[in-house]
């Protein structure tokens, strides 16, 4: 009998020292590696281009006329070549906006580009814009309105074959798409091929979501579809350019009431926190324009966003472990402007500067402890680049802490830290700690990390720092940490 007692205590504690060499396993909505690749842009841009741009409206009514649009120099190298040299890694055109008009020679309708004296018709902004992209190394993704106040069909069950038809044309013709932008504005007032009224839908069933998401997954099977509610990634709830500090890329949406939620029918404030042990990993992307308006409009050229707006919703949104969607409108010459540019520049240049300088580059890293003992999961892996190699602790650990001794004495303002997501979003609150005259001083305290958290506080000089991962869902894995003297 004690025989038996020994031997299942030594099976049971060599299990335990076992799994401690494994690695953690993942907790709860992990990402998929398509929305991985997404998360890994940080920034990209958005170009509102249409005719909206020339008869200086926000919401076109349908019943423009093709020949309206006529950039007068339009540029696709100027514009790609801006986002590119300032560091945004994609752009998506609003090939068709609420209006219906079409940036690309649709074959199914005659509301586009190829009625229009732009290139006597034979122009194709999709075209251009798309190649600039490859030409330049920079990604490719569309904004095809479900909303089209022209189509006479808009509101009828024929108008999901036109929009999807549509959307084969996109996805086959113009090379990679890295992602299928859904808007919420659906249904209302509009031309509607000369019925001049209202249509209104039910945004839960009319567009039969389920079978475009699957036209998308065969066609460009690396997209992520963007929506209030996913499947790859959440609107952030608001137009102003952030996500709530506390953000969980995990998320359960929910209707208005409460109920259903759909695409345009969501608890917008749900898409600024995301949900704590949320079903499904839908990270947030923060969509905001450098203007007021999401079109270009010439009386705004001087109210173009300062450099300190642009930094805020830097820290609000990639800090935040978001991704941001900053939308620079061509101008009606078909260029990006030269205010939008300089404002572009000084952010740039802001950027560049502040997070030249890692600090704990060279620092000595230990922490409380490290799982199984063993050097595969050290806390020095913090400090790697390489995204293989991190910090973990053991199963059943969900407080710990990481210390570094800096090679010298340095003043600094900004931590970034960095959860291994695809074991999920795991660390639900931490507080960073600077060591001053023998005593543990607390800079920060946060709550959530995942993704990316960029931790600002009021300059500070040690030589000394820890981060204590006070509470967690699971044990913490941590993949990088970096320390900054942000501008
Ligand atoms: C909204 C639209 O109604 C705006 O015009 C703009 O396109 C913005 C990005 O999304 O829902």
């Amino acid at each position: 009998m004690l025989k038996i007692f020994i031997f299942s205590v030594l099976l049971f504690a060599t299990t335990l020292l076992n799994a401690q060499k494994t690695v953690p396993k993942p907790y709860g909505a992990i990402p998929t590696q398509r929305q991985m690749d997404w998360l890994s842009m940080e920034r990209y841009c958005f170009l509102h281009f249409t005719v909206n741009t020339f008869t200086n409206r926000e919401w076109g009514l349908g019943n423009e006329k093709e020949d309206v649009f006529n950039p007068t120099d339009f540029d696709a190298d100027q514009i790609v070549s801006t986002v590119a040299k300032h560091g945004f890694k994609g752009v998506i055109l609003t090939c068709k906006h609420h209006d219906g008009f079409c940036l690309w020679p649709s074959k199914y309708t005659e509301h586009s580009v190829k009625n229009s004296p732009w290139k006597n018709g034979k122009g194709d902004v999709v075209k251009e814009i798309s190649a600039a992209c490859k030409k330049y190394g920079i990604k490719f993704g569309i904004y095809l309105s479900p909303w089209d106040r022209n189509n006479p069909l808009y509101g009828k069950p024929q108008y999901i074959t036109y929009y999807r038809n549509q959307l084969r044309e996109l996805l086959t013709n113009y090379g990679d798409i890295f992602e299928v932008w859904l808007d919420g504005a659906n249904g209302g007032s509009g031309y509607y091929g000369g019925a001049n009224e209202t249509r209104e839908i039910d945004r839960k069933t009319y567009y039969d979501w389920k079978n475009t998401f699957a036209i998308i997954r065969k066609l460009q099977p690396k997209a992520v579809i963007f929506s209030d509610i996913g499947p790859d990634v959440r609107w952030c709830g608001n137009e102003s350019g952030f996500v709530e500090d506390s953000c969980w890329a995990t998320y359960t949406p929910h209707g208005p009431n409460g109920d259903q939620p759909g695409i345009g029918y969501t608890m917008a404030k749900e898409g600024e926190t995301g949900t704590l042990n949320g079903e499904s990993w839908i990270p947030a992307e923060v969509d905001v324009s450098i203007r007021p308006g999401w079109f270009y409009h010439p009386e705004e050229d001087n109210e173009v966003r300062s450099l300190k707006s642009l930094k805020e919703i830097y820290f609000k949104s990639v800090g935040n472990g978001a991704c941001w969607n900053l939308n620079v409108p061509p101008d009606r010459t078909g260029k990006i402007n030269a205010h939008d540019i300089k404002a572009l520049d000084s952010l740039q240049d802001y950027l560049a500067k502040s997070f030249a300088t890692n600090l704990l580059l060279g620092a000595k890293v230990t922490a409380s402890e490290t799982r199984g003992n063993i050097k595969k999961y050290a806390a020095s892996n913090v400090l790697n680049d390489n995204k293989k190699l991190y910090w973990a602790v053991n199963d059943n650990t969900t407080t710990a802490s990481l210390s570094f001794q800096l090679k010298a004495s340095a003043t600094f303002n900004c931590m970034e830290i960095k959860e291994l997501i695809s074991l999920g979003q795991r660390v639900r609150s931490f507080t960073k700690e600077i060591e001053k005259n023998g005593r543990w001083i607390p800079v920060y305290k946060g709550s959530t990390i995942g993704s990316q958290k960029l931790a600002k506080f009021d300059n500070v000089t040690a030589s000394k720092v820890r981060i204590i991962f006070s509470n967690s869902l699971a044990c913490p894995v941590i993949e990088s940490v970096k320390l900054y003297k942000v501008l």
